[in-house]
């Protein structure tokens, strides 16, 4: 489905990360793919991870620094020459926002929310742009707390809302070019970023006991919309929040 396909995916941390199983399912379809990582101390994790998949690119990206996005997409130039298709999932909040009430959310806490959680989408779509020069597909992951309030998600539900908004503006500007601007709303899955977080376990015994499938989601089957999202099949979607929830979102109780 996507052979002789660039793309490029920023957030993996480790096996568990949802941009992990985004990566296999994009793989196996037959593109070729660069990683970032965040910070030295991921380097190994995700260089270990793509040794053996064939001619993956590993680069350095802290979305709160500028100058790394810029080399990125420099060397995605080089290497690649164009790009097909980016994959957004990335997400942080200071831990001490993600717990007590919303009415307590810092300055700092929320403008560091809002920043690296979606402002990078349209800081990381500005980059790529340039580069998809046969249309795109950029895909990002959000989560439910973005439309209802879940308890603890706190300024990362504004967050989300702002990274959802972003999604339709960049619909909006990019169609012309025919870049696809989607997002994936994931139900809970036990990842590094949902595992630093209290009650998760009750949590996602909750999401399985009341979503029509009666289960919670695995991150493959995120990877596998996003696989769509990235491929021609999806080519009349753009703007668009996909729900891969089993369901959950649209129980009133
Ligand atoms: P994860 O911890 O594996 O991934 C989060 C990634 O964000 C990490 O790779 C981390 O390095 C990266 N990141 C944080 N700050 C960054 C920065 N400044 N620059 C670059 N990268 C940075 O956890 P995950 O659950 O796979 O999260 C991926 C995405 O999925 C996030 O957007 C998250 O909000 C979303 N999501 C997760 C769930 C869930 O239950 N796990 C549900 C819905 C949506
Ligand atoms: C996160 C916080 C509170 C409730 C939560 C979550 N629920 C779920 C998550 C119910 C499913 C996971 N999620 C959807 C996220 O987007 C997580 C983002 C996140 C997690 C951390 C933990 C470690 C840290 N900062 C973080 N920033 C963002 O220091």
């Amino acid at each position: 489905m996507l052979q002789n396909k660039f793309g490029i995916i920023f957030g993996v941390a480790n096996k568990r990360s949802i941009a992990w199983a985004t990566a296999e399912a994009l793989h196996e379809a037959g593109a070729r793919l660069a990683f970032t990582y965040q910070g030295e101390r991921l380097k190994d994790n995700v260089e270990k991870l793509t040794s053996e998949m064939k001619g993956a690119l590993v680069l350095p990206c802290d979305v709160v620094k500028q100058e790394e996005v810029d080399a990125t997409f420099e060397r995605l130039r080089q290497e690649f020459g164009r790009l097909d298709f980016l994959v957004h999932s990335i997400a942080f909040a200071p831990k001490e926002e993600l717990e007590g009430e919303f009415l307590d959310t810092t300055r700092e806490g929320f403008l560091t929310a809002l920043e690296i959680s979606a402002y990078s989408l349209a800081q990381v779509a500005r980059a790529a742009a340039p580069l998809m020069t046969e249309g795109g597909s950029i895909v990002s992951m959000t989560y439910y707390g973005a439309e209802k309030v879940v308890p603890n998600y706190n300024v990362m539900g504004v967050a989300k809302a702002a990274l959802e908004a972003s999604t339709r503006y960049l619909a909006s500007d990019l169609g012309k070019r025919n870049i696809r601007v989607n997002t994936i709303s994931a139900g809970p899955i036990n990842t590094l970023s949902a595992r630093a977080v209290s009650n998760m376990s009750s949590m996602l015994k909750h999401h399985a006991e009341r979503a029509p499938l009666r289960r919670n989601v695995e991150a493959r089957e995120v990877g596998n919309t996003a696989l769509f999202l990235c491929s021609p099949l999806s080519s009349g979607i753009t703007g668009e929040v996909i729900h891969v929830d089993c369901g959950y979102n649209i129980m009133a109780v």
